[in-house]
């Protein structure tokens, strides 16, 4: 008897491991955060949205800090600017959040490129905190905190070049956790 549950303690240890070493503690999992998969009809990463209506960003395999597909976001316009913007993610209101991007900046005449951790409510956007940089060549890891307000019931995460912002850069393993 003392055996047959120590298999089946093993059993639940082998089963529940895989699953639970997946995502750290407070993480949020937010779809294709690795721009590993591409949307063959738009370009794009599965699951982003462009920001602007002539949008120059795009899925590539030109590099990545880590697999081998990461997002390109490049501005040629210091009037445009030019983003993609995750797919939304349910969120506890009132809970506080980080938002990580890796990103390398190849090339900027002007500005810099961000980070943005974005709430909803609804179709509404209702709060943003942003971080950014102006660091070229290294990848480099950017960190934004927020609290969901109140009524918040969705959060995105926008990698971004402003309508100064005239460059290039590479994003890479965005991720989303509550604080602890
Ligand atoms: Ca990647």
């Amino acid at each position: 008897m003392r055996d047959l549950l120590q298999i089946g303690w093993l059993l639940s240890c082998l089963l529940l491991g895989p699953a639970t070493a997946t995502l750290a503690d407070g993480a949020v999992a937010v779809p294709n955060a690795g721009f590993e998969d591409v949307d063959e009809k738009t370009g794009l990463p599965l699951g982003w949205t462009a920001w602007a209506a002539n949008n120059t960003c795009a899925f590539t395999l030109a590099m990545a800090h880590s697999g081998v597909a990461c997002a390109r976001v490049t501005d040629t316009s210091s009037t445009v600017s030019q983003g993609l913007r995750s797919p939304r993610v349910p969120i506890a209101p009132g809970s506080a959040y980080s938002a990580t991007a890796w990103v390398r900046v190849t090339e900027l005449q002007a500005g810099g490129f961000a980070l943005y951790l974005e709430f909803w409510r609804g179709d509404q956007r209702i709060q943003d905190t942003a971080v950014s940089t102006t660091r070229a060549g290294e990848w480099t890891q950017l960190r934004v905190d927020g609290t969901a307000p109140p009524d918040a019931d969705s959060a995105t995460l926008l990698v971004y070049g402003g309508s100064a912002t005239v460059g290039e850069a590479y994003f890479d393993d965005i991720a989303l956790s509550a604080a602890p």
